[in-house]
């Protein structure tokens, strides 16, 4: 074969392979993709020795295991973890309540981990451990929630917007209720800043002519929620006192289809809007149960350890990661519900 007709098959079968490449991206994903391999920082021509992940040990003191986004979220760590090839990762699953996690970042403290990523149960109350984590010079990534603390204590945020969450939560009844109505609210974990940016955001968008006839919260469970509609069945009449529920997870969202269905209700004869965008709520949307699912991604692993690293590094990381998020509704969940990975 001549040298041009080589370069020729060779361009063209080059040319193939980046199409193929750029069809097989999914253009949804949200999370950076971590640096493959290849691209790893290697020792520095300076002299100075760069950290790869085989250096790594990455603390995770998880908040719990609530919902059907906090086990994927775990599971985008561990899976990422090992993909990478990190050194350790450091896991441990605080039940929901602050005093473990406190106690698990205390101990990762203690141990000398290089990072620590920490999705805060609840915004207040994390100056000390906070403190104790800068002196020892371990850098945290406070990830998914947010604190209340002071920024100087930590080294960025990763994770959602949660009050434009619950503003498109707003807009949602917006257009379904452009007469006005009545709503109530399911929210999350108290003091979680999940529920606390929701409920915020809510109030920011909602119209003036639909109220919020009542808020309790079913702390992010499918087991508390049922409790938490029944109640609120035996003080407000369905249809009558309020048309519309907005609830501040997927699995509350079940929990509350549950407990209308038990009481002879039939939950699409209300407006519910619902967050996370899970298989569950999926289904919920197939049903004809939900009227809208805002996404909340849980796939933050790549994204944190890829910061860790370049902290390990000294290199300077965006003190604010936002998640690109959208709206999912009805008429294309059945045709998504498949695709979904979490
Ligand atoms: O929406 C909920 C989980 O903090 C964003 O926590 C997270 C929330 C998520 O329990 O399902």
């Amino acid at each position: 074969m001549r040298a041009s007709r080589v370069t020729l098959i060779f361009t063209i079968a080059l040319m193939a392979m980046s199409i193929l490449a750029a069809c097989g991206q999914t253009p949804a994903a949200p999370a950076a993709q971590a640096p493959a391999a290849a691209e790893q920082p290697t020792a520095a021509a300076s002299g100075a020795v760069t950290k790869t992940y085989a250096d790594m040990t990455l603390c995770f003191p998880q908040l719990g295991a609530e919902s059907d986004w906090r086990t994927a979220n775990t599971a985008s760590f561990k899976e990422t973890a090992t993909t990478l090839g990190i050194k350790q990762l450091v896991f441990s699953d605080a039940q929901q309540k602050q005093e473990n996690q406190i106690s698990a970042v205390r101990a990762c403290i203690q141990q000398g981990v290089d990072v620590i990523a920490l999705p805060p149960v609840v915004e207040d109350g994390w100056e000390p451990v906070l403190t104790e984590a800068k002196n020892a010079g371990i850098p945290v990534i406070i990830v998914d929630r947010s604190v209340s603390a002071d920024p100087s204590l930590y080294a960025a945020h990763i994770g959602s917007d949660m009050v434009l969450e619950g503003e498109r939560a707003a807009e949602e009844f917006n257009k379904m209720f452009p007469d006005g109505g009545a709503i109530l609210e399911l929210s999350g974990t108290t003091g979680s800043g999940a529920a606390v940016g929701r409920a915020k955001g809510l109030r920011n968008k909602l119209n003036p002519n639909i109220t919020i006839l009542d808020t309790q919260t079913g702390n992010f469970t499918r087991a508390e929620a049922v409790p938490v509609m029944q109640a609120f069945l035996k003080k407000y009449k369905p249809g009558t006192d309020f048309q519309g529920i907005f609830i501040h997870n997927d699995d509350m969202g079940i929990g509350v289809i549950e407990a209308l269905k038990a009481a002879g209700i039939n939950p699409g004869d209300l407006k519910i809007v619902s967050v996370d965008g899970t298989r569950g709520g999926f289904q919920a949307m197939v049903d004809g149960w939900f009227q809208a699912d805002v996404e909340c991604n849980p796939l933050l692993g790549p994204q944190v350890m890829e910061m860790a690293l370049k902290l390990m590094n000294g290199e300077p990381v965006d003190r604010e990661v936002l998640t690109n998020e959208t709206v999912y509704y009805p008429d294309k969940a059945a045709e998504l519900l498949p695709t979904r990975q979490y």
